[in-house]
């Protein structure tokens, strides 16, 4: 991995190599079809294995529990695609304890801090992110969930969908509508834990690179005020600025499979034979191997920029991070693709890896802001400071 970026310093570097440590005994290959009780096993696995090796820690901050003072938009990269590499199921797994705390950290209370986030790093409990709803995808503001008040608490009705860890998580950060106003306004974050009455999980939802996810139905579920997130009426706030970070990292994620199709594509050039020569001698296979690697490092640049934007300049990347995560998982979709057509009918075939991680790759391009968001808040925001 070439992580020879000004944007990365010296204990980025040893953490990518500990990190590669740990995977390479720690994730064997795996690629069984799994059913939903099995998934969830191994997903609870994930989260406790990742939890006590440490890696946890660096989806919160030193003062609960975290390894360094500030989340560190980096370090999330260079996890994400450290495990990427290895298992997308471990990817998924850190990913979302991050993203399902990340508004507890950015907005929670002294209490829901101390309560929730030593847990996450430990992977003692499980984080979900419950923003999108049937009608409420791409254009999540037009969410109808309802949080009303009442008393001291909130009453939550309605209901979400594509809710990743929807069925194991332990609390959810939901977003619901506390005003009937239009659009992004009105809109609230709640910390709901999973065994609140009312909260039900309707369906599991199977994908092509399964992982736990699940549709929830909020039936008169009431939760308490002190449960709130940052202010009432600016929880879209919250989930977009949750997003900045969590986007860039879905790049990280993107850069550590395509990285891993390429070494898989150089390994078999190398020794597969054809036409009297090998695989790798062929000019045609010397020019993909070329756009591969180009693709990645250029990925690399525009990811570790975006996050370092973030930790070091301390500035809004809400652009850089659209550009990151568009960028790194198109770009890692052609990559994959490129290097299953390498390994011609074996690129198909189920229990290679290449097979494996076109699947995995498939919904980068689409969870947490489709590339077609992407190029939206791109846009407005170039046309905002013209
Ligand atoms: N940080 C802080 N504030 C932000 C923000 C960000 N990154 N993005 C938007 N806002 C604010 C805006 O400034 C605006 O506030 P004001 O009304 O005070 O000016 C408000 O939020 C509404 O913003 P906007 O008008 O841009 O909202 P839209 O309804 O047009 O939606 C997109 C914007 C499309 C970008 C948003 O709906 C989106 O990200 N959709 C994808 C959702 C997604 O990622 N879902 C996946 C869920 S997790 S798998």
């Amino acid at each position: 991995m070439n992580l020879n970026t000004p944007f990365l310093d010296e204990a980025h570097l040893q953490l990518a190599v500990d990190l590669d440590a740990w995977c390479s005994t720690n994730l064997p290959f795996e690629d069984e079809p799994l059913g939903t009780e099995a998934l969830d096993i191994r997903c609870k696995g994930l989260v406790a294995a990742l939890g006590k090796a440490g890696w946890l820690r660096y989806c919160v901050p030193a003062a609960y529990g975290g390894v360094l003072e500030k989340v560190d938009s980096r370090a999330l990269c260079l996890i994400r695609s450290t495990l990427a590499y290895y298992a997308g199921l471990a990817d998924f797994a850190f990913a979302m304890q991050g993203l399902g705390s990340g508004a507890i950290t950015l907005y929670g209370s002294e209490e829901l801090k101390a309560r929730y986030l030593p847990r996450v790093a430990a992977g003692e409990w499980i984080a979900a992110f419950a923003l999108s709803e049937p009608e409420a995808g791409s254009d999540a503001a037009a969410m109808t969930t309802s949080a009303a008040p009442d008393g001291d608490s909130y009453v939550l009705n309605g209901c979400k969908t594509w809710i990743s860890n929807g069925g194991i998580a332990d609390f959810y950060t939901v977003f619901a509508r506390t005003e009937p106003l239009p659009g992004a306004k009105g809109i609230s974050a709640f910390v709901v834990p999973a065994e609140t009455p009312g909260l039900h999980v309707t369906e599991r939802i199977e994908v092509i690179a399964p992982h736990p996810l699940a549709t929830l139905k909020f039936e008169d579920c009431r939760v308490p005020a002190d449960h709130l997130l940052g202010v009432p009426g600016e929880g879209f706030k919250v989930a977009m600025q949750t997003l900045d970070i969590f986007r860039a990292s879905v790049a990280g994620a993107a850069l550590g499979f395509a990285r891993r199709a390429l070494d898989e594509a150089l390994a078999y050039a190398r020794q597969r034979r054809m036409f009297g020569q090998m695989l790798a001698d062929f000019q045609m296979t010397q020019a993909r191997l070329a756009d591969m690697a180009t693709a990645i490092e250029a990925s690399t640049l525009l990811t570790y920029q975006a996050a370092w934007l973030r930790d070091v300049k301390g500035v809004s990347t809400t652009r850089q991070a659209a550009m990151a995560k568009m960028a790194a998982t198109e770009s890692a979709q052609q990559v994959i693709d490129g290097a299953v057509q390498l390994f011609g009918g074996l690129g198909v075939k189920r229990g290679q890896i290449v097979e494996r991680l076109y699947r995995e790759i498939r919904a980068l391009r689409i969870y947490e802001g489709a590339t077609e968001v992407q190029k939206l808040i791109i846009a407005r925001s170039l046309l905002k400071e013209g």
